[in-house]
């Protein structure tokens, strides 16, 4: 058959790769093939795959396919992140468990990635909602546990009141909660934490070795979520408190231009320094405040609000009494929770003097305006003025001299900050892995021993999870009340269950020894396989899953468990399909189905459209590609294989081919190479493109079919389409005369000998006669080829000075006129 039938050919090869797996990893010790790790974000199974899937997948899956041609023995497996509250909320709805949910939805998942022909080693397939998986991020807390890096503190917490738990910082966007979009709130709650902060700083000095492997943007926002910040901290002596209380500043030069002094409304503090009169203004001050997001607090353009707290606290430098006023603008969790206020040099504090009529003092001196003038503070560098024993310095030569004197003194030093906040572990919900703790009343807390995990959860189902402020889980009474592991006694297991993000944080490390019962991984595997070559996955998880997964990466290797200290050597994010110019939502109506795009255009098409929309980090608008027209040009592929397959055999000698023909496949094969290796995919399909027009044209112009240069232009092509179009391929493959299966047949390697550019001779005149020949290239430039036809000698030792005129007639002719 000569028609080009996607859907046929779907239906012919998708069994037979199934029995012939081709994309097993090596799993011989004394296999010495090279070893490339690359890994797919793994996706949750919120019912089938959509277009995201389809482009994330056929662009790894390019990477992956030439990997495997280029004869690496490659690990790419596959695996579902299928804990999580979507499943939680329909096993509500429809009175079910959650696991009915996930696991048709896994099913239906990896039907639609065997139909989309990803290069997977489905042997290594893992679901994080298997007890056989989350029984070692139970294991693995308890290692954290031992370590001091899990740990349980009372404190704020943002709190989403539609889905009933606790959110970890970075689950909070704009304030609201990052899964539903409600508005978050605060709560008192005491819940465990993984104590990331203690890696803030080789969170990002190990960045510095990422930086040609991750984009620009992700590393900026990693940096800026961990936010290193180095000042000073300073003491203030507040009038009628013994305790002094310590401010944190970047800007410890300014401290004699600071004239007032600010706490947090909602810190503490606040309330141990305010005089007893103002306290019912603070109050009322304070319950305003709750009802703000951090976000909003910070924001630099909301009006200033405040109370004075009648009090004063003394500069440590000069002895200058400054009023006590407590904002929001100053935040109980960062720093000390409370600010020298310097108005001159910073915005809000100077929003807040002119709002509240404080003074303005400027103590470095830049040039610009008067701020209590202008409005403006001033930030820049400038040299101290009215700052006594730092008057004349620079910005940077007061802070150190002013540090120096603040720690002679003893009151004050060199201080760093970071905005990174550790990391809030527990949720009140059910689908998830059990924290694997038990409160004794006697012990206190006790970790289920290792050899009793998995602690396995209760079986719920329907109206038993609905959110109810405390977990589900607490209400399995049966499964709640058990003996102490210590002391025999009554206790009972924490009910919470732990942020899905743990799950995510290291499961491509159990991909390297999926059934290993010993541990949460086969430390001598990752040895093998890590750390991970590429790894490819949306930016929305810049600041999330990033994060923990390298921090987790961390903790294992001091717990020498892996040999290195950051999981992912290369990261790509690709762009969102979107249509029409916008992300695709169902109020907007402009959704487009992967299943439906599949079954009208057929698989290869699909992703060939994927692969050719632009660089694999743009967003692809699915108004602007056609499917169509890939369809199309993959039905000439097919033709071009089928009829060079036809006309002659396998095995023949192609240097008795058609030379133009060749140049042109040998030069595809180099480009295509380079392309590849510089990640630009697109321009690859091109190239692809441009071979089977010439291939095409050599067929009903030239040499005719039956020509080996026709055959090994197909034959490349085929191996070429591979990375892309995998069905029509294999199926070009086995019309070429080869057998099952073109996934690691080798990638071609160009002849040198026929990228020699063509060139043609250009003869050089000199007043008529012919003076030199020139070997130049046939699209050289007029002005090119008269430079070089002056460089001449021969041509030079025939001019006595500049000539009068020169014709140029490129490539071929240059005249003289001296
Ligand atoms: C005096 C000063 C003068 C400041 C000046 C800045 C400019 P980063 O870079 O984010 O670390 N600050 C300190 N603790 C704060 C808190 N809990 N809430 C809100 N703001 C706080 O910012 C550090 C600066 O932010 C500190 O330096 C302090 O203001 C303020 F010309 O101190 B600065
Ligand atoms: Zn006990």
């Amino acid at each position: 058959d000569e028609q080009y039938d996607p859907q046929a050919l779907q239906a012919k090869w998708q069994p037979r790769w199934e029995e012939l797996d081709p994309f097993r990893a090596g799993e011989d010790a004394d296999d010495e093939r090279p070893r490339r790790y690359m890994c797919d974000m793994f996706p949750y199974p919120s019912g089938d795959l959509h277009m995201g899937h389809g482009e994330v997948f056929a662009i790894a899956d390019v990477v992956a396919r030439y990997w495997f041609q280029l004869g690496y023995n490659v690990l790419h497996p596959i695996g579902w992140d299928s804990f999580g509250l979507p499943a939680e909320n329909a096993a509500i709805k429809r009175n079910a468990h959650p696991a009915e949910w996930t696991y048709a939805n896994i099913d239906t998942q990896a039907t639609s990635f065997k139909r989309y022909g990803i290069s997977f080693d489905w042997s290594r397939r893992l679901h994080t909602s298997d007890p056989e998986y989350y029984r070692w991020n139970q294991w693995l807390f308890n290692r954290f546990f031992e370590r001091g890096l899990a740990y349980r503190k009372g404190g704020l917490v943002n709190w989403c009141p539609k889905d009933q738990t606790v959110l970890a910082n970075e689950q909070v966007v704009a304030g609201r909660c990052e899964r539903c979009g409600s508005e978050v709130i605060r709560r008192e709650l005491t819940q465990w934490y993984f104590k990331i902060t203690d890696y803030a700083d080789r969170l990002l000095d190990d960045m510095d070795g990422l930086e040609d492997g991750w984009p620009d943007r992700v590393l900026a926002m990693q940096r800026n979520w961990i936010g290193r910040s180095e000042g000073a901290d300073v003491q203030f002596e507040i009038e009628g408190r013994d305790e002094p209380v310590t401010v944190y500043t970047t800007r410890p030069d300014t401290l004699y231009g600071a004239t007032f002094f600010v706490v947090a409304a909602d810190a503490q503090l606040a309330e141990e320094i305010c005089s007893p009169e103002q306290l019912p203004a603070l109050e009322a001050y304070r319950a305003e405040v709750a009802k703000l997001s951090d976000i909003e607090r910070l924001a630099t353009d909301k009006e200033k609000t405040g109370v004075f707290l009648g009090r004063y606290a003394v500069n440590p430098v000069n002895g200058e009494r400054m009023p006590v006023w407590a904002a929001d603008y100053v935040l109980s969790d960062y720093g000390h929770g409370a600010i020298m206020a310097v108005p001159a040099h910073d915005q809000r504090d100077l929003d807040f003097a002119l709002k509240f009529d404080l003074p303005v003092r400027v103590v470095v001196h830049t040039g610009l305006a008067d701020p209590g003038e202008s409005g403006a503070a001033t930030a820049g560098e400038g040299r101290l003025v009215n700052s006594g024993p730092l008057d004349g310095l620079s910005k940077a030569e007061a802070i150190t001299r002013i540090t120096e004197i603040l720690r002679e003194r003893g009151t004050g030093k060199a201080s760093v900050n970071y905005r990174l906040r550790d990391w809030l572990l527990s949720r009140q919900r059910f689908w998830g892995t059990p924290i694997p703790i038990i409160h004794c009343p006697d012990c206190g807390e006790v970790p289920v021993p290792d050899d009793q995990l998995p602690v396995t959860l209760p079986d719920l189902r329907g109206e038993a999870l609905a959110p109810k402020g405390v977990s589900p889980l607490a209400s399995a009474t049966e499964w709640v009340n058990v003996s102490c592991p210590k002391c025999g006694g009554r206790a009972q297991r924490d009910t919470d269950t732990m942020d899905t993000f743990v799950d995510s944080s290291w499961y491509f490390l159990r991909y390297c020894s999926p059934r290993f019962e010993n541990g949460a991984f086969d430390v001598e595997q990752v040895r093998r396989w890590g750390p991970i070559d590429q790894y490819v996955g949306g930016v929305e998880h810049a600041v999330l899953h990033l994060l923990y997964a390298r921090f987790f990466t961390k903790v294992l290797h001091d717990m020498g468990m892996v040999d290195f200290t950051e999981p992912f050597l290369r990261l790509l994010n690709q762009g969102q399909v979107i249509n029409q110019g916008k992300s695709m939502s169902k109020s907007l109506g402009n959704g487009v189905d992967l299943g439906e795009q599949i079954d009208a255009f057929g698989v290869d098409a699909v992703r060939l459209t994927m692969v050719f929309a632009g660089p694999p980090e743009d967003d692809i608008d699915w108004a602007d590609v056609s499917p169509a027209a890939s369809q199309k040009f993959l039905a000439r592929a097919f033709r071009v294989m089928t009829e060079a397959g036809a006309a002659s055999a396998s095995g023949v000698d192609f240097a008795t081919g058609d030379v133009e023909l060749r140049k042109v496949t040998h030069r595809t094969i180099e480009e295509v190479t380079r392309l590849l290796d510089s990640y630009r995919f697109n321009v690859a399909v091109a190239r692809m493109m441009e071979l089977t027009s010439a291939a095409r044209k050599a067929i009903d112009s030239g040499p005719g079919a039956a020509d080996p240069a026709v055959r090994e232009a197909a034959e490349t092509l085929a191996v070429m389409l591979s990375l892309v179009a995998p069905y029509v391929a294999e199926e070009g493959w086995e019309r070429l005369g080869h057998g099952p299966t073109i996934s690691r047949v080798g990638w071609p390697v160009a002849e040198p000998a026929l990228l020699v550019q063509d060139s043609v001779t250009c003869v050089v005149q000199v007043a008529g006669k012919v003076r030199d020949r020139l070997e130049v290239a046939p699209s050289i430039s007029a002005a090119d080829l008269e430079e070089l036809a002056l460089a001449s000698e021969k041509v030079r030792s025939h001019l006595t000075g500049a000539p009068r005129k020169v014709i140029v007639r490129a490539p071929k002719l240059v005249n003289i006129v001296p």
